[in-house]
């Protein structure tokens, strides 16, 4: 995330409608244009009258969170973590299918840590399922090059915790709420097969070489 001040929403990779029947067109493209574009226009807001962060990236402002002004930490904490966490989870999907499994390095490491894909995902599928409220689930990398799965709430992000994200599941109800209602479960059990594999490796090889 090397942008800077002004700040734009990036357009999906992907059509609209490219997660049928797993995210249905209309949530895909009211949290893309309404909730990612809001967050983007509120940031930029908050950011004006500081031109002093004006060269800092979206990462430099997360990182550093406890050197801003009073007046604006929570705002650039809320909106530039929705920013932060929606191009990952945007640009982490892929309509993939049933067979979607993980690949490379990653595939390795999950199956060394946590026996089969299988069990990760139940572990996975777990802790999404029982996030109170709103936040996301993530698959991450800690700083001993391990995996870990961990839950953050509202937009906060993983980047408070040391940790370098891979994947992510937004339970916000506005992410699934439109299709699937109350049913959650179902939402994070198909989920599942949109992952983007390829790029959770790309991300898995520069969490490593970050450490
Ligand atoms: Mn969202």
């Amino acid at each position: 995330m090397n942008e800077t001040y002004p700040f734009k929403l990036k357009p999906l990779p992907y059509s609209y409608n490219a997660m049928e029947p797993y995210i249905d067109e209309k949530t895909m493209m009211i949290h893309h244009k309404g909730h990612l574009g809001t967050y983007v226009n509120n940031l930029n807001k908050v950011l004006e009258k500081y031109p002093i962060y004006h060269n800092c990236t979206l990462t430099d402002l997360l990182n550093n969170l406890e050197l801003l002004p009073n007046e604006i930490r929570k705002e650039v904490r809320n909106n530039g973590g929705g920013i932060f966490n929606h191009n990952l989870y945007f640009e982490g999907l892929k309509n993939v299918g049933e067979d979607n499994i993980p690949i490379g390095k990653l595939k390795s490491k999950i199956e060394e840590q946590f026996i089969s894909f299988e069990n990760f995902y139940n572990l996975f599928s777990k802790v999404a399922k029982e996030l109170f409220g709103s936040g996301f689930v993530w698959l991450t990398l800690n700083k001993y090059n391990n995996l870990e799965i961990v839950a953050t709430k509202n937009q906060d992000t993983v980047l408070e915790l040391g940790l370098c994200p891979i994947i992510l599941i937004d339970l916000w109800e506005h992410a699934y709420y439109l299709k699937y209602n109350n049913k959650k479960d179902e939402y994070i059990q198909n989920y599942k097969n949109i992952i983007d594999w390829s790029k959770a490796e790309e991300r898995y090889l520069k969490c490593i070489n970050k450490n």
